[in-house]
């Protein structure tokens, strides 16, 4: 399945790495170090040459107990990004947002994908999207993010989950997006108990079923430091097992910190599965 990302279209029936680029001053797992121009550029650049299909830029921080920033100061942080890779880079721009304005300007800058861990939730946001007619990710979060790990609760993780996307989804599509535009994440971490984050991890190959291609954000996430003991700097063995299930399933895009070696990953996965073709 081909699909179009502002002019760059790429199969969404093998996987892809989005390496990330968090423009902000608390990102967990970088100490914010990316959140000048020049830096953020500097790696950038280094996703790419990585292999990374996508590189994911994000202004606003979902970490518990995160500052909530203005309009105005994500768009400052998040438009000179854009705009300084979309001058010079070969990827496709996704960006990490619930703001309707920041949708329309990075669109409007070469954006190819709006990364949305609310589901476009945000008033305006659905309108912005189909205004800027680019693909969507809609993730799955339950709750907020300064609570949502306190208490989950599903009645069926998997089908609550899915029932969730597909009624943003039927939203999206009555607005006027393509359903060629959407694709659909499940939200590792976001409001979900280890229980639940395993479950769903099983699940991937039933919720690719539903035809919209998935992307899957895990690398470094506190699930693998509850399976492993391991601090958020020792994680990247436990990232590649999971890129590696969720790839195995026909996860589209693989969110990653180590690009270079969950391509790497990817690439095994890929060989393995077309040789059964
Ligand atoms: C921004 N961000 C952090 N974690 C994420 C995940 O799991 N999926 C998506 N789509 N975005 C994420």
């Amino acid at each position: 399945m081909q699909m179009d990302f502002a002019g760059r279209t790429l199969d969404m029936s093998r996987s892809h790495v989005m390496g990330i680029v968090n423009v902000t001053p608390d990102s967990f797992s970088d100490g914010g170090q990316y959140h000048q121009l020049d830096s953020a550029l500097a790696h950038a650049r280094r996703l790419v040459q990585e292999g990374a299909g996508f590189v994911d830029i994000g202004g606003e921080s979902t970490r518990p107990g995160a500052v909530p920033v203005s309009v105005q100061e994500e768009l400052d942080r998040v438009c000179p990004v854009v705009e300084a890779i979309a001058a010079e880079l070969d990827t496709v721009i996704s960006v990490d947002t619930s703001t309707p304005e920041v949708i329309l300007e990075v669109a409007r800058l070469g954006a190819g994908l709006v990364n949305d861990v609310r589901a476009l939730q945000r008033e305006g946001a659905v309108a912005a999207v189909v205004a800027s007619d680019i693909p969507v990710c809609l993730m799955h979060m339950q709750g907020q993010p300064a609570t949502m790990q306190a208490r989950p609760r599903y009645q069926n993780v998997r089908r609550d989950v899915t029932s969730f996307l597909m009624d943003r989804v039927r939203i999206l599509e009555g607005a006027g997006l393509a359903p060629s535009k959407i694709l659909l994440d499940p939200g590792f971490g976001f409001g979900k108990s280890l229980d639940h984050n395993l479950q769903l991890l099983r699940s991937l190959d039933q919720m690719r079923v539903l035809g919209y291609p998935l992307l899957v954000g895990l690398s470094r996430k506190s699930m693998l430091g509850a399976i492993t003991g391991r601090d958020v700097s020792a994680r990247l063995p436990a990232s590649l097992a999971v890129a590696t299930i969720a790839a195995m399933q026909g996860a589209a895009i693989i969110r990653a910190h180590d690009v270079s070696e969950t391509v790497d990953a990817v690439k095994v996965v890929s060989a393995l599965l077309e040789s059964g073709q």
